[in-house]
């Protein structure tokens, strides 16, 4: 039959042979010595190629698989990437930015039967998953508000809305519900209070979004994945030198961002942390992120600054429940790399959201007083 024929007739290439091929077709000069997958995404796939030139010189590379499940349409991201940087090299010329380099016919991909790929220049820098480092907290939370600043005039209808609804948390909890429904591969029943805490701060979590739709905050070009890792830091100085990760560039809130950076960068343990005794939200750290985000963007309305706390507990919610709704699908969406992380990652993250309820009072008193005239 013709589905095996072609099984056959495929020819396997390895990892080293695609990154080789891939690479020619972004026109990159000398021989690939060597890779390293770097695994800190849970979506796309990404390595870091080193080259020796014909001149004797190494020079590495990224290369990115995107995962065309999640992102249905890369050819839209590229886009959005493409406008957003160009609006900050504009405004800022000194500023790094992800440079992608182009194929023979123009194009920043390459799309073949394998997959969608992409090659940007590799910056020498250091990243975080987690730090008690505060000034690296800080300099991350700089880094996203001058982002935030710079975008701040940018004309968000030229944007595609790549992943649709991507922080519309009710509607995260319209799918979540979903899922549970149809308990595809029968785990629903062994994570009851799992689901029970998520449901129970339904109404909290639809409060920003019911905000936004009302007009009360303003729609922003927000960058929507602020993990601490998505800042490039100088490995001396650990000043930022860029922002990285464009892929869900897309109208949002201001509070769908500083609500990730804390839900990650102010979290003391990692994102799938087991043991959730370890599990907490730092203050400290809340606090010098809350202080570099708001100074770089100054522009943030009076409303946007008195719900900094709320932003920070909606996107853990709506993140662990993202997470469940994945463990209950049977981990479609998240790499796993192993069975039950898509529920360890969950547990954590609706620990740190309990963590945020007792510390509540503290978050809106340190906000007050660090967004103080
Ligand atoms: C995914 O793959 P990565 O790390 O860039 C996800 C984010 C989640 C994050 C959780 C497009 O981001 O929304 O917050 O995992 N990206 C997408 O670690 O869904
Ligand atoms: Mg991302």
């Amino acid at each position: 039959n013709t589905r095996e024929r072609s099984i056959f007739m495929t020819v396997q290439l390895s990892t080293h042979e695609k990154l080789e091929q891939v690479c020619k077709a972004f026109r990159i000069q000398g021989s690939l010595q060597s890779y390293e997958e770097i695994k800190v995404g849970n979506v796309n796939k990404t390595y870091r190629v080193n080259f020796l030139q014909e001149d004797g010189k190494r020079k590495s590379y990224i290369v990115q698989a995107v995962n065309t499940y999640v992102f249905k349409n890369p050819v839209q991201v590229m886009s959005n990437i493409d406008l957003v940087t160009e609006h900050i090299h504009a405004k800022a010329p000194k500023k790094r930015v992800l440079h992608f380099h182009h194929t023979a016919d123009r194009k920043t991909y390459l799309m073949d039967d394998k997959g969608f790929w992409r090659l940007f220049n590799y910056i020498p820098s250091n990243t975080y998953n987690t730090t008690d480092n505060l000034d690296i907290i800080r300099n991350a939370g700089e880094a996203f508000g001058q982002f935030q600043m710079m975008l701040s005039d940018f004309d968000a209808s030229s944007l595609y809305e790549t992943i649709p609804n991507f922080h519309n948390t009710p509607d995260r909890c319209r799918l979540f519900r979903e899922a549970i429904e149809r308990d595809a591969v029968g785990r629903a029943a062994a994570v009851q209070p799992e689901i029970d805490f998520a449901l129970a701060r339904e109404a909290e979590m639809s409060i920003l979004q019911n905000l936004l739709s009302a007009g009360e905050i303003p729609l922003r070009v927000a960058h929507n994945d602020t993990k601490l890792n998505n800042v490039l830091l100088d490995a001396k100085t650990r000043k930022a030198l860029c922002v990285v990760d464009l892929d869900t560039v897309m109208p949002g809130s201001s509070l769908f961002d500083f609500g990730d950076a804390i839900r990650y960068g102010a979290s003391t343990a990692a994102e799938d942390e087991r043991d959730l005794s370890k599990v907490e939200m730092s203050l400290e750290r809340f606090r010098v992120f809350t202080r570099g985000y708001v100074r770089a963007c100054p522009n943030l309305t009076a409303r946007e600054l008195e719900l900094l706390p709320l932003g920070a507990k909606t996107i853990t919610l709506e993140c662990g429940m993202r997470f469940l709704t994945d463990h209950i699908d049977g981990d479609l969406y998240f790499a796993v790399h192993r069975e039950g992380q898509n529920l360890d990652r969950a547990r954590a993250q609706f620990k740190l959201a309990a963590d945020m309820e007792k510390k509540w009072d503290d978050m809106r008193r340190i906000v007050a007083e660090e967004t103080k005239a």
